[in-house]
């Protein structure tokens, strides 16, 4: 069993400039950084390297998605439009204004996507079990028209076209565990029924009315989309009482070839951007259920793509500790101080939440 790890030097030079926050600076926001700065996720690749982990992990090298592959999901306007603006001094937005990214940020959002790519083409030819790739700029919320939610290419959904190009019959499932919802992955694939996309996230966060349990599908794909909206507040109990009611239950039914999961840590009890409470050992539960179910199915194939985390500290806690899961090597960088977090009285399931899940379970129907 061998664990695939994708990074690229230049997906930590994505660059989201000066920024406070969600907001350019004004005489009322000082500069500082963009939440979606390098931070989490260099200290994420310095971790894996500092614990050893990474000597365990079989390195894949990323490569630019080519035009073909980003015009699988995005509209030829779409990507010229972030060409011409990346051909620019000052680079450029993907689409909402809180995206930006600078000169020559096309070439890296690309080679993100080719980062997924990647992943997912090691994965599908046995080169390794599973993979992380651990890329940047994120891919979830982009739609086919614009990018949108600090993303500008669908990494996941690029990555899962190309592979259905190379295999027209290849049937995969996404597990999206980012606390925003999956919005752009889902939209890929709304009306296709060999993809089934689920995405558990905070209820109605981002995008606003977005991520609705009654959003299932649509023609042929009708019930092929899952959405699990969880309430603010909810930690690890509540999140494997989700996966194992509902995601489980979904994907033995469906039987993918692979699981793809848009990760982001941003579900995490120290996220900024988001209010649930999960932690590390949430995760690492989170990541065994995956795999036992990717076991019986779909020969332990699993591809992780990153996407949202925005504490510089905890996200490479969470994200060691997922590959420490996903390789079997046992590494635990939890010191007791975050440990403790795990016996506090917001992990534990209550009935709010337990009804939500159940809510969403049974809206669950596909052939
Ligand atoms: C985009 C604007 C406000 C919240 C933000 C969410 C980005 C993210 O982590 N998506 O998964
Ligand atoms: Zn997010």
């Amino acid at each position: 069993m061998a664990t695939g790890y994708v990074w690229h030097e230049l997906y930590g030079w994505h660059d989201t400039s000066s920024h406070a926050g969600l907001l350019p600076p004004s005489l009322v926001l000082q500069p500082y950084h963009h939440f979606e700065s390098p931070e989490s996720k260099q200290r994420f690749h310095s971790l894996l390297e500092v614990c050893g982990l990474i000597d365990h992990l079989t390195r894949i090298q990323p490569k630019q998605a080519s035009d073909e592959d980003i015009l699988r999901i995005h509209t030829p306007e779409h990507l010229a439009r972030i060409k011409a603006e990346s051909a620019t001094l000052k680079g450029g937005d993907a689409g909402d204004g809180t995206s930006p990214f600078g000169p020559q940020g096309f070439e890296i959002a690309a080679l993100a996507a080719g980062g997924a790519i990647a992943g997912l083409n090691a994965v599908l030819a046995g080169d390794v079990t599973n993979a992380y790739a651990l890329v940047r700029p994120p891919g979830h919320h982009a739609r086919p028209e614009t990018g949108m939610g600090f993303c500008i290419f669908a990494n996941a959904a690029i990555a899962i076209a190309q592979a259905k190009a190379a295999n027209p019959d290849l049937r995969v499932a996404t597990v999206d565990w980012d606390v925003h919802h999956g919005n752009g992955t889902q939209a890929a694939f709304y009306d296709d029924p060999t993809v089934l996309t689920i995405s558990l996230h905070q209820d109605d966060l981002f995008p606003r009315n977005s991520g609705a349990i009654e959003e299932r599908g649509e023609g042929e794909g009708l019930g092929y989309a899952i959405n699990i909206p969880l309430p603010a507040g909810t930690g690890n109990e509540g999140y494997a009482y989700a996966m194992q009611t509902v995601v489980v239950p979904a994907l033995r039914r469906f039987s993918p070839d692979v699981i793809v999961v848009p990760s982001g840590f941003d579900a995490s009890c120290f996220d900024p951007l988001g209010r649930m409470s999960v932690t590390a050992s949430g995760y690492r539960v989170m990541t065994r259920q995956l795999m036992d179910v990717a076991e019986e199915v779909c020969s332990g194939r699993i591809m992780m793509t990153h996407e949202g985390g925005y504490s510089p500290t905890y996200v490479p806690l969470c994200g060691v500790t997922v590959l420490s899961e996903m390789s079997g090597v046992p590494v635990d960088v939890i010191h007791e101080l975050y440990a403790s977090f795990d016996t506090m009285p917001e992990q534990t399931l209550n009935d709010y939440q337990r009804s939500a899940v159940d809510r969403a379970a049974a809206a669950v129907s596909f052939a």
